[in-house]
């Protein structure tokens, strides 16, 4: 665009149509104005998702940006509306979801006097989001806005912080437009996949692990080529499971929370690790156990999009700094390896695997009324293949992880940064990004009270989703790690809570509790039917069984451990 004359706010907007901005999320404040209205004028081109709370719009633009492979875009207000998008700052940092936020300032006539609401976003968020920055003039806009987009979408991915002073918004200028950002990843050379090939010649019980972001669909068609033709066991990372199909032969488990204490072994005896596009986190690795650091027994082979992940905590004998799609070509081009002696450690693998999904141990004890094992069988077998599931933190997530059995990208949508509060506005977000599929999020009594106000978000847009509530009327996942360290001594981890199918209706969603295995069934079909017909969301309050802490522990079990001095698996 030529020379016209732009206020801040108007010039801004034009930058987030050039960037490809199709939804903006977010808490209206009088410090961006401007832009609210410059966005009345653009709202054929992108649409506004008004949240009841900051941590709502970052979670929805979160789950939007992975579900679209483009930046999630949030406006909240300065200082407290700052403060209240941090937790979800923080996730996407964890998570490496690109997402470009945008805060209201104090005018750069006041900043650095603490005037009302003014908090030094660089400080604050500095070691928080993958970048910040603040504009100081409106001539900078167009420039300031497309490196936010190129830096949240480039390498890792990950949130950029953009703080807009009031009176660069309104301010005038004939400034000239910026380009569309270009994401840039890094591609494999001959060398190194050379060099991979050779390591898994000499390999005999190798094991790849896969996970994080950047991954598109004919990429995770590529790897499984490479995997198939090779016969090698997949492993998903903590809250990557729908990297690979659950059902395939030769996927062997998650290496999360709760860890197949078989698979663990199975990771710590392989010679050969190739762990490829996930961080070696501390949940990943189960606390660096698995590996230990900084130089693994397995050789390591770590391929990753962002440089600084690479020899981060371990010294793999091999890093490859790669996009995923450009790393798994390579793959797929490689010629198989001959011979392959691994392939009964594969099946072995995948026995263990079949093994853990079987009843829970701690139904031994005590056989609840309502049996989440077969809730997770059946949500399964109700769903789409490619229906989304999203949830938060707590342990009712660990039944979600460990039983039901992820089908395509795309379809798990969780938070590696172990918030709660995520899940529920992560999967109004993923119904608004794809309305046309299945949603369903697993939540629990604690997790849904962190984010019940975007039920009216659900409503005001038409999100069907069905919320699968875990009620068991305590902070769980807490009074589990009480148990164990302070058996019997129960404090600050029991909740009473509202009337959930009450509050649900109040929303303007289908409302139902459901207190026994043989009501869970014919509950789904109704709240899938409903959110499909009606357009709005259903919850289904599932009434579950306090002493039954995971599924391989109950409340009394764990204390008899204890007592008897024997080490648990909990
Ligand atoms: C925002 C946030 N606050 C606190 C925690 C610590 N925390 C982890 S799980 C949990 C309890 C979750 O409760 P609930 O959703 O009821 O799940 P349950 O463990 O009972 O299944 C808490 C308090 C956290 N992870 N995130
Ligand atoms: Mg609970």
């Amino acid at each position: 665009m030529g020379p016209v004359e732009r206020t801040g706010a108007r010039l801004l907007v034009d930058q987030l149509l050039i960037q490809g901005v199709n939804h903006v999320f977010c808490v209206p404040g009088e410090s961006y104005l401007g832009v609210l209205d410059a966005l009345h004028d653009a709202a054929a081109a992108i649409r506004l998702t008004v949240n009841r709370h900051e941590s709502g719009s970052v979670f929805m633009a979160d789950a939007y940006a992975r579900l679209t492979g483009q930046p999630g875009v949030v406006f909240v207000t300065r200082g407290p509306g700052a403060s209240n998008a941090a937790i979800g700052i923080h996730n996407a940092r964890q998570d490496s979801t690109p997402l470009v936020v945008f805060i209201g300032q104090v005018g750069t006539d006041h900043l650095g006097r603490e005037a009302f609401q003014e908090i030094d976003y660089r400080q604050m968020f500095g070691p928080v989001a993958k970048a910040v920055e603040q504009v100081e003039r409106a001539d900078r806009i167009p420039e300031v806005v497309a490196r936010a987009f190129q830096c949240a979408s480039s390498g890792r991915p990950g949130p950029v912080v953009v703080a807009l002073p009031e009176d660069v918004l309104s301010d005038s200028t004939s400034a000239a437009d910026a380009r569309c950002h270009q994401p840039v990843q890094a591609a494999p050379s001959d060398t190194q996949t050379a060099a991979l090939r050779s390591l898994l010649r000499q390999a005999q019980r190798p094991v790849l692990m896969l996970g994080g972001p950047g991954w598109t669909g004919a990429a995770l068609d590529n790897l499984r080529r490479f995997v198939e033709v090779n016969d090698l066991p997949v492993v998903c990372g903590f809250r990557f499971q729908d990297r690979f199909d659950n059902e395939h032969p030769n996927y062997i488990g998650e290496a999360g929370i709760g860890i197949n204490p078989k698979l663990a072994q199975r990771i710590k005896t392989a010679d050969l690790v190739i762990a490829i596009g996930l961080r070696l986190g501390e949940m990943t690795t189960s606390g660096y156990t698995l590996l230990q650091a900084p130089v693994p027994e397995q050789t390591l082979v770590h391929v990753h999009e962002g440089l600084e992940e690479l020899g981060r905590v371990y010294q793999p004998m091999l890093m490859i700094n790669s996009g995923m799609p450009q790393f798994a070509s390579r793959l797929a081009a490689m010629n198989q390896i001959e011979p392959a002696p691994w392939s009964a450690h594969t099946r072995a693998g995948r026995a263990e695997y079949e093994e853990w999904q079987q009843r829970p141990a701690a139904y031994r004890q005590h056989e609840p009324t309502l049996d989440l094992w077969q809730v997770m069988r059946q949500l399964r077998q109700a769903v789409p293949r490619n229906a989304i599931v999203a949830n938060g933190a707590g342990n009712f997530s660990v039944w979600l992880h460990r039983f039901f059995r992820y089908g395509a990208p795309g379809t798990q949508i969780a938070p590696t940064s172990g918030c709660m509060g995520y899940g529920v506005p992560a999967a109004i977000g993923a119904k608004i990004a794809a309305p046309e599929r299945t949603v369903v999020c697993v939540t629990g009594d604690g997790d849904l009270m962190m984010s019940v106000q975007e039920l009216a978000t659900a409503a005001q847009y038409h999100a069907g989703v069905v919320f699968l509530l875990l009620n068991n009327s305590m902070y769980g996942t807490i009074r589990l790690h009480q148990e164990r360290r302070f058996p019997g001594r129960v404090s600050g981890t029991a909740l009473v809570n509202p009337d959930f199918p009450l509050l649900a209706k109040s929303f303007g969603a289908l409302g139902v509790r459901v207190t026994d295995t043989a009501g869970f069934a014919p509950a789904l079909t109704e709240a899938l039917a409903y959110t499909r017909e009606r357009r709005r969301p259903a919850l289904i309050e599932l009434v579950c069984d306090p002493d039954l802490l995971t599924p391989e522990a109950t409340v009394a079990s764990l204390r008899a451990t204890l007592a008897s001095g024997e080490p648990g698996q909990a």
